[in-house]
Parts: C-alpha cells; sequence; structure tokens
C-alpha cells in the first residue's frame, strides 16, 4: 500500500513537536517519515508544500452512523427535552440502516473529516446487527463497511468493536431500541476476532489500522463481562468507554453501586494509559486525580457535549494534575479540530468568568497548548503516532498561505490565528501515511460520495 521509494518534501514552516521550524526537510518512505531537519535546503525532486505544516490529529471518539441525523434534533417538542429524548431519536434512525447505508454514511464523514484535519478516527462501533437484531452471517458485517469507508476515503481507522449487553447498571435486560448493538461475551469475543481478521488480512501491511477494545458504558456491560474480555484480549490494545457523561448517569451509578463511575472503574477493575475515559463529565476531585496519575486520556467531544447538555469537563484542574485528554467529534454535529478546540477553552472560560485557561508553564499560548495535547492524546487512545518526527507516520496537513492571517503571522501566533480567529477551512492539502488525501481542498472521491450521501439522507430521514 505504502510507497517504498523515498520522497522528498520541503516546507518553510513547520511544527515540531520541539516547536515551529524553518526550511524543514523530510523525507517519507512506506508511510512513516525516513528522516527530518530543521534549517535545510530543498533537494532537486522535493515536493514543495505551499504553507506551514502542521500534523493532523486523531479524532478519538465517532459514531459514524449518527452524522445522518447531524442537526435535525434541534427541535423543541418537549420542555424536558435532553440527552435521553436525543437518544430515543438517535434509536429510531438506527432501527433503518442497512449495511450499505453506513458504508456511504462512513466514506461521507471520513472525508470530511481528513477535511478537517483528522487523520485518524476512533470508530466506537456498536450497531452489529441486522433488524430485529438479527445476527449477519459475517458477525463483523458492518465493522467491514467501516474499514472500506476508511479505505475509499484515505483515513486511518482505529476500530472499537464494542460490547453491549445491557440497558442499565446490574445487567438489566436491554431495551427494543437497543436490539442492533447486543452480544454476550463470546459472541463479542467472536466478532473481535473476525475484525481482527478483517485488518489483518489484506490490510495486514497498513500501518493506518488499529483495532482495540471497547465497551458501550458501565450501564451497558457487568464487571464480569470486562473481566472476560480484558483477559481474553491482546493485553496491548487501547480500552475505550464512555463514562459520566449525564448527571443521571453518576446517580444510577451510585444508587446501584455506592459508588461514582469513574470510583467504580478506578477500584473495580483498574485505570492505565490503555484506557481512554470518553466524556468523564462530571468528576470529583478523588475521580479526576484518579483518571490523571493512572495516564489514562480523556476522551472530549466538546461540541457533541454542549449539544447533547452534558455539562463541563473540569478542564483546568483536570490539567494541573497532569491529565491527559484528546478530542473526538462524536456524534459529528461538527467536523472541525479548530471549533473542538475552541469550545473546550471557552467552555473554561465561560464557567470561571476568566480568559485563556489551558495552557503549561512550556506554553503560554492556547491553541498551541491545546493542539499539543490534542495531538498526543489522540495517538495514545487511537494507538498511533501523528506528529512530524522521526519513525512517525508521515500524516501531515498544509494550511492556506493565501489566507492573511496565514500569510502575515509569526509562527508564534499562528495556531491562535488559525484556532481562535478562522472559521473558514484553511486546510489546504492533507496526506495520510505519505499519500496525498486532500488536494487543493478537494477529495479524489468527493463528488461522488456526497452524491451517494444525499441519497442516504432522503432515505433515511425523510421517507
Ligand atoms: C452513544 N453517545 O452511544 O451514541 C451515546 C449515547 C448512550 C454519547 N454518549 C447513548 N454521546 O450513552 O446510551
Ligand atoms: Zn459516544
Amino acid at each position: 500500500m505504502q510507497n517504498s521509494y523515498r520522497q522528498g518534501y520541503f516546507a518553510k514552516r513547520a511544527l515540531l513537536p520541539q516547536g515551529w521550524a524553518h526550511n524543514v526537510r523530510f523525507t517519507i518512505q512506506n508511510g512513516l517519515i525516513y528522516d527530518i531537519a530543521p534549517d535545510s535546503k530543498e533537494q532537486n525532486q522535493d515536493v514543495l508544500l505551499s504553507g506551514p505544516v502542521l500534523p493532523t490529529l486523531a479524532n478519538l471518539h465517532s459514531h459514524a452512523f449518527q452524522r445522518v441525523m447531524a442537526g435535525v434534533a434541534e427541535v423543541s417538542l418537549n420542555p424536558s427535552d435532553s440527552f435521553w429524548s436525543w437518544r430515543d431519536l438517535m434509536y429510531k434512525v438506527v432501527q433503518k440502516l442497512t449495511p450499505n447505508d453506513v458504508q456511504v454514511i462512513a466514506t461521507q464523514l471520513y472525508i470530511d473529516m481528513l477535511k478537517a484535519g483528522y487523520s485518524q478516527v476512533g470508530e466506537f462501533h456498536y450497531l452489529h446487527h441486522g433488524v430485529g437484531g438479527n445476527a449477519y452471517q459475517q458477525p463483523a458485517e458492518m465493522a467491514m463497511q467501516l474499514l472500506q469507508a476508511a479505505d475509499q476515503s484515505g483515513i486511518g481507522i482505529t476500530l472499537l468493536p464494542v460490547l453491549y449487553s445491557h440497558s442499565g447498571f446490574g445487567g438489566q435486560i436491554p431495551n427494543a431500541g437497543q436490539v442492533r448493538f447486543i452480544h454476550s461475551c463470546d459472541s463479542y469475543l467472536a466478532l473481535h476476532h473476525a475484525c481482527e481478521k478483517a485488518i489483518s488480512g489484506d490490510r495486514s501491511n497498513d500501518v493506518r489500522h488499529k483495532l482495540g477494545i471497547c465497551f458501550h458504558s458501565l450501564r451497558a456491560v457487568t464487571k464480569e463481562q470486562i473481566e472476560t474480555v480484558l483477559e481474553s484480549l491482546n493485553k496491548s490494545m487501547p480500552i475505550h468507554i464512555h463514562i459520566a457523561e449525564q448527571q443521571k448517569e453518576v446517580q444510577d451509578c451510585l444508587n446501584w453501586s455506592g459508588l461514582r463511575p469513574v470510583q467504580w472503574l478506578h477500584n473495580e477493575i483498574g485505570l492505565d494509559e490503555r484506557w481512554c475515559l470518553v466524556h468523564a463529565t462530571h468528576l470529583d476531585n478523588s475521580e479526576l486525580n484518579a483518571i490523571a496519575s493512572s495516564n489514562s486520556v480523556a476522551g472530549l467531544c466538546p461540541t457533541t457535549e454542549a449539544n447533547l447538555g452534558d455539562g463541563i469537563f473540569p478542564a483546568v484542574a483536570y490539567e494541573n494534575a497532569k491529565g491527559r485528554w484528546g478530542i473526538g467529534s462524536d456524534s459529528h454535529v461538527s467536523l472541525s479540530v479548530i471549533e473542538e478546540l475552541r469550545s473546550l477553552e471557552y467552555s473554561q472560560r465561560l464557567r470561571d468568568q476568566q480568559r485563556n485557561r489551558l495552557h503549561c508553564a512550556a506554553q503560554n499560548h492556547i491553541g498551541d497548548h491545546l493542539f499539543q495535547q490534542a495531538l498526543l492524546g489522540g495517538n495514545q487512545a487511537c494507538d498511533v503516532s501523528l506528529g512530524l518526527a522521526l519513525g512517525n507516520r508521515a500524516d501531515f496537513m498544509v494550511l492556506d498561505s493565501k489566507h492573511p492571517f496565514i500569510d502575515a503571522s509569526e509562527s508564534k501566533d499562528l495556531l491562535n490565528r488559525w484556532v481562535f480567529a478562522c472559521n473558514e477551512n484553511l486546510i489546504k492539502d492533507v496526506f495520510v501515511a505519505g499519500q496525498q488525501v486532500i488536494c487543493d481542498f478537494k477529495h479524489e472521491y468527493e463528488e461522488s460520495s456526497q452524491k451517494a450521501f444525499t441519497q442516504v439522507i432522503k432515505k433515511i430521514m425523510y421517507k
């Protein structure tokens, strides 16, 4: 898949792990960065990159199918509209989707992610079965649609097949809206092996595809199930779970176990750097410190969390405790790295009635700090190495040098300009594992993908 020829690239400025550098020359071989040096000279056969070069990010939390309903739940139907009434609507959409629909939706979604500066997607995949809950002959049928969508778009995917068995704490039986999600431990392990086979078959040489373990939430699995799965599967894969997103979930967990969700997970299972705790919105101090000191990643999805009315993640306190975090676009009401980062910072400002909340001793530029943290957290949660450094996967994006803010800004201001003062898309070119997937703002298959997606939206939402 990747090119074994070694190609050179040259950028007048590029964001390296140590900060902005000038006259950066790097070469790529087999999809990886073979060498990289600032203060270099352009060489004859080099590709000249036309603007500032940045790493792309991993989008650590996605439910691809939800893109089809993005924006239509913004209708007041009841004074008590909530996360839970949104979920009822989402379950209705779920009942209609065919494997081909999922592939069409995901392909367009992944193209849009690439255009937004994400080059890896953590796909939290729980729509496993046919209508009515009938298992497909091939247990990984739906997962394979997602892998194909990733292949067509050129994005890297960290496939996270989800174990989902129950509707509430203490092993409650699933409800009618959940029948397409449900696995026992045994059937989950079979699914996981089928996914592994799908990835390690034709795609085994592909540095873009990864596999992880996933529990939908503490509502959906029992302690015994978590233990069995973790015991049965490879010990190095990332582990994702939704946790403590809504106050009701915290309260239900307390009623069931006497413990708050993160406390329960920390005490009963244990946390380490393999874990990505998605949302983790509602934390007391001891939970916040437990996540931070375990080196787990908090999987923050600021635009979805705002859209669903979850609450405000305590990011200032969490960063003071040296907590790691990354970003995800989750329900896909927004596909924009900058909007996720900006929303996170602004939520802290609105709560604290202060400015400039997220920064660190080494970095007082908010945009730079946010971008760097999201890069590291996304890498850890999705099991990838993005970032312009030797040996890393050769993923990067080029910003539009024609834009006055990009052209005129000194490097120290560039990320702040982009994150806080630009709404138009300034991502001109995107490369994944050395292959150019976005060229002058466009994706090769964009037109046909958009046509197919339009038909699926009409069929699912308006027929
Ligand atoms: C999901 N999404 O599984 O898609 C969830 C909602 C639930 C978010 N938490 C459903 N954003 O948690 O039960
Ligand atoms: Zn989610």
